[in-house]
């Protein structure tokens, strides 16, 4: 169980920690000077009766808010340190206000330096504590007195924490692992080590994992748990980690990084979160703040959704774009501080870490937030399926860190249609697949009417302009259509089961004018130049037309330069038979083809080749067999 403290400075969390653990948590030079917590400290007390508490110490100046911000957004449990002089001040309060709005369940408080008043005025600032936490809503948070100069109360503190951790329940460690990097440093003989609180998952030694955003590779050298060697670490533990990798080394891993499963590197710059704004702030649209995600604070620009200021305490969906990516993810704690004033102004939870780019209908989108905003899966499925119409599963389930093989077994029960690759699947309503469906359908019908004498459009022109879906959520009902059999495949051509395509009036024309010059030249067709000429047409336009009349079975192009008329062809053919039969060796050459045929020596090359070519004859040396009958082979 990990426990961090809160508290105004000076108000003796450092020195409770001392008092139960006997760690000293001021370990840099500065704050063993000044007396005061800059950075995060760490320590631990193996507690009478087993279970080990690790605590996290932050500094309660404001100035080093960040700090104490990056402690507190990884736990789930917080002492809230008070002085029993002073009373709760300003920054009890703000700490109090950011644990309320980034959810954190479980608050102690602690009175400290009860040694230096008198009694009554420990029972008073109990009391003020008690109603300040119930307005925070921790209404039945215990409060325990004690004095860490004395020693007075330590052990009922213990008592109590000794209490959580015996009922605490660990956070599962559903999910790959991932864990926001506090500290980063480098230890001789071992290299560098990292720091953090597992925020999902485990990890092993030996593991393969990733830095985020950067993309190192690293592997896990080494795994420490309260100090001492581990083999394994798992959502909720604090941990530190040895890494090694090529290009691992101290500038190249940062506080804020992520150390994750390498599938779950996915940084975003855009994201969707929930807030809810402290008293007496306003979130104001367009401001800028300092966004805490994890252990990181990164600049960003706040939309809030629907476009109107947040007023003090409202809740509402804000979209965040941040100045560098992170690898968040939906659930994770977001606290925003103003940049100007650099007080805290909203807190709450990332709602959806990869909000699609199309504009939506204010209504709809923040149907589409609520859907999100469910905790569980499979509630958040069923009311963004109507909602959205698809759902691409692959990033719901990266979104929540799901495996995706869980979120497709969620969906069965759903009565939508999984479609699409078996990699990328997505869940699209009925309804929205029928809508789909239909456009496809009459945009295909459509283009076939355009182009009558083609036989159908790629499949990336029947897909362009689908605008109201995603081009995947298309081409997945496109692929539904094809398996369906309601649109068929010709190579990567798209096309209405039954489309034949009907020739043009231009080309029926010129068809009857091309026929009977065809004819009457037998078996030594035209040249296209010569055709051309005929037809008083250029020669690119004569080709052109040739190719058309082609793809509709009236000419076969024998040579580059030459088409004949299918008839012409299986005349030839014929021809080639009888000369097989009765040569002795069942064959013929080309020699004796040209001599029967009278059509040249050049074109008898073209046209035993041609017959060749489409597996008529077949060549053996001089001679040439028959293969198929050449009215088989024109079927
Ligand atoms: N008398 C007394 N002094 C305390 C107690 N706790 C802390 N202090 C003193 O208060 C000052 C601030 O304590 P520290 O632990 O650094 O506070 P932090 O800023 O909240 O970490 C130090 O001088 C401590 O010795 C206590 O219970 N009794
Ligand atoms: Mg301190």
């Amino acid at each position: 169980m990990i426990i961090a403290l809160a508290g105004h400075v000076d108000h003796g969390k450092t020195s409770l920690i001392r008092a139960l653990t006997g760690i000293e948590t001021d370990r840099l030079p500065d704050e063993k000077q000044r007396g005061m917590t800059i950075d995060l400290g760490f320590a631990h007390a193996v507690l009478q009766g087993g279970g080990t508490v690790g605590f996290i110490d932050v500094p309660g100046h404001e100035r080093f808010l960040t700090n104490m911000l990056a402690g507190v957004l990884s736990v789930d449990s917080v002492l809230l340190v008070v002085a029993a002089d002073d009373g709760p001040m300003p920054q009890t309060d703000e700490h109090l206000a950011i644990l309320r709005l980034i959810g954190i369940a479980d608050v102690t408080a602690v009175i400290t330096k009860t040694d230096r008043v008198e009694p009554d005025r420990v029972g008073t600032v109990i009391e003020t504590v008690r109603t300040r936490l119930a307005r925070a809503g921790y209404v039945d948070a215990t409060i325990m007195p004690v004095s860490s100069q004395t020693g007075q109360g330590i052990d009922a503190l213990r008592d109590v924490l000794r209490g959580k951790a015996a009922c605490w329940r660990p956070r599962p460690a559903e999910g790959g692992f991932r864990l926001s990097v506090d500290r980063v440093f480098v230890v001789a003989g071992t290299g560098l080590v990292v720091t953090g609180t597992v925020a999902a998952g485990r990890v092993g030694v030996g593991d393969r994992l990733m830095v985020s955003p950067s993309r190192l590779a690293v592997r896990v050298r080494g795994i420490q748990r309260h100090h001492a060697a581990a083999d394994t670490a798992a959502a909720g533990d604090r941990c530190a980690l040895a890494l090694t990798g090529a290009r691992v080394e101290r500038g190249r891993i940062h506080r804020g990084d992520w150390i994750l499963a390498p599938h779950l590197h996915a940084p975003t710059r855009r994201l969707d979160v929930r807030l809810t704004v402290v008293e007496d702030r306003t979130l104001r649209h367009g401001s800028r703040v300092h966004a805490h995600i994890g252990a990181a604070a990164i600049l960003g620009r706040v939309l809030v959704v629907g476009g109107a200021d947040l007023p003090a305490l409202a809740s509402g969906f804000v979209n965040l774009s941040l100045e560098r990516a992170t690898a968040v993810l939906a659930g994770d704690r977001v606290v925003l501080r103003d940049t100007a004033s650099g007080r805290v102004v909203a807190g709450g939870t990332v709602i959806d870490p990869f909000p699609a780019e199309r504009r939506l209908r204010r209504e709809v989108r923040m149907a589409s937030l609520a859907a999100q905003a469910q905790p569980d899966p499979a509630d958040a499925l069923r009311a963004l399926l109507p909602v959205e119409g698809w759902i691409d599963l692959g990033r719901f389930a990266l979104a929540r860190n799901l495996d995706l093989d869980r979120v497709l077994a969620l969906t069965d029960g759903l009565g939508a249609m999984r479609i699409g690759r078996a990699t990328h699947p997505i869940l699209v309503s009925e309804a929205t697949q029928a809508v789909i469906a239909e456009w496809l359908l009459r945009r295909l019908a459509d283009w076939h009417a355009r182009h009558p004498d083609l036989p159908g459009p790629t499949r990336a022109a029947l897909l362009a302009g689908a605008a109201m879906a995603p081009p995947d959520v298309a081409e997945a009902v496109l692929l539904d259509l094809l398996a369906r059999g309601e649109i068929d495949r010709r190579e990567a051509i798209l096309c209405l089961p039954g489309h034949r395509p009907t020739m043009s009036e231009a080309d029926q024309a010129a068809w009857e004018r091309i026929e009977p010059s065809l004819r009457q030249a037998g078996t030594r067709p035209p040249r296209v130049r010569e055709l051309a000429v005929e037809m008083g047409m250029d020669l690119e336009t004569t080709e052109a037309l040739l190719l058309r009349l082609e793809r509709f079975g009236l000419v076969m192009r024998v040579a580059a330069n030459r088409f004949f008329l299918p008839g012409t062809v299986i005349e030839l053919g014929r021809l080639a038979e009888v000369l097989s039969a009765e040569n002795d060796e069942g064959g013929f050459t080309a020699a004796a083809f040209n001599q029967k045929s009278g059509i040249g020596r050049n074109l008898t090359i073209q046209v035993v080749e041609f017959l060749d070519r489409i597996g008529v004859t077949q060549r053996n040396g001089e001679l040439r067999h028959i293969l198929r009958p050449v009215t088989e082979v024109m079927g």
